[in-house]
């Protein structure tokens, strides 16, 4: 078959979702957030993970799918008011490009700093994230210091995978790398065997390694550049009941494995330079 790029309106005061299908897999991008919301190789379910409380509202997040958390991971390091999570996942996208690519469908997006508002981030940029949906889904997250000045960023694209069931799931990759545990005052421990879930999870590793993620739903591989930490992250029963647009018992169905540079890892980007982050994701 051609591949078709195609789209769609979830309601018509809410920017259109690109649909990429091919022979390969099928694959929605959201343009608000620049958010990838749903991969599906041929012959597979859904690898992605998204909410049925998700919010599809302008200035809220899409709870599930790919997240673009950029400038900053997490809350606002300097002003607690800046919105979580950076204001890329809550900003309006522009399609640039679509077409092919080594024989896969691709679309690159872009985020110019005029479309956004300054007072959240006063400098002169180009955010692009490239989107490639073959029988891999891959994505570049590309920051461009159109300024004459540096700047520093943390960012994640913050993967929420789908699962069977948490309990089973078994992340591999991370045996002997240090890590930043978010729910005991930011210690750092060492990480012995594969990750498993009992409770709520919300770790930084320090690592740049690709890692495998085992469920009864199959094994996903994520393979990462320009990346030097890695977000796990599950919210279990408690956190899930707190957030409005994630349900009681959907924390069983997804785990967070996120490409990212957070914490210690933050990239300062010189004037007229770039810099890549980017991650590949197959089920096998
Ligand atoms: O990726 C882990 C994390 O930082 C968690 O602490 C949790 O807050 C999660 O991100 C989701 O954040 P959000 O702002 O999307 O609710």
């Amino acid at each position: 078959m051609t591949p078709s790029f195609t789209y769609e309106t979830i309601h018509e005061a809410y920017p259109p979702v690109l649909c990429i299908e091919s022979e390969m897999s099928r694959c929605k991008i959201a343009l608000h957030g620049g958010h990838v919301l749903s991969f599906v190789p041929a012959g597979s379910d859904d690898l992605l993970w998204v909410s049925e409380k998700a919010v599809y509202r302008e200035g809220k997040a899409i709870r599930g799918g790919i997240p673009v958390c950029w400038p900053w991971f997490g809350a606002h390091p300097d002003d607690p008011l800046k919105p979580s999570h950076g204001i890329a996942r809550v900003s309006v996208w522009e399609i640039a490009e679509t077409g092919m690519e080594e024989g896969m469908p691709f679309a690159r997006l872009i985020l110019e700093s005029e479309q956004t508002d300054r007072e959240h981030f006063d400098y002169d940029y180009t955010l692009e994230l490239k989107v490639v949906a073959g029988e891999t889904l891959r994505l570049f997250l590309t920051t461009h210091n159109r300024d004459a000045r540096p700047f520093p960023i943390t960012e994640a694209l913050h993967s929420y995978f789908a699962v069977s069931d948490i309990r089973e799931v078994r992340v591999k990759g991370m045996d002997g790398r240090p890590y930043i545990d978010q729910l005991q005052q930011n210690q750092t421990f060492l990480q012995h065997g594969a990750i498993t879930f009992g409770e709520e999870v919300d770790r930084i590793y320090r690592t740049d390694r690709p890692c495998r993620i085992d469920s009864p739903a199959g094994t996903y591989s994520l393979h990462s550049s320009g990346s030097r930490s890695s977000v796990v992250w599950n919210p279990w029963i408690d956190k899930a009941g707190r957030l409005s647009d994630f349900g009681d018992e959907e924390y069983r169905e997804m785990v967070c494995v996120e490409t990212a540079n957070v914490g210690p890892d933050t990239v300062v980007v010189s004037p007229g330079a770039c810099h890549t982050l980017a991650m590949k994701l197959e089920k096998h």
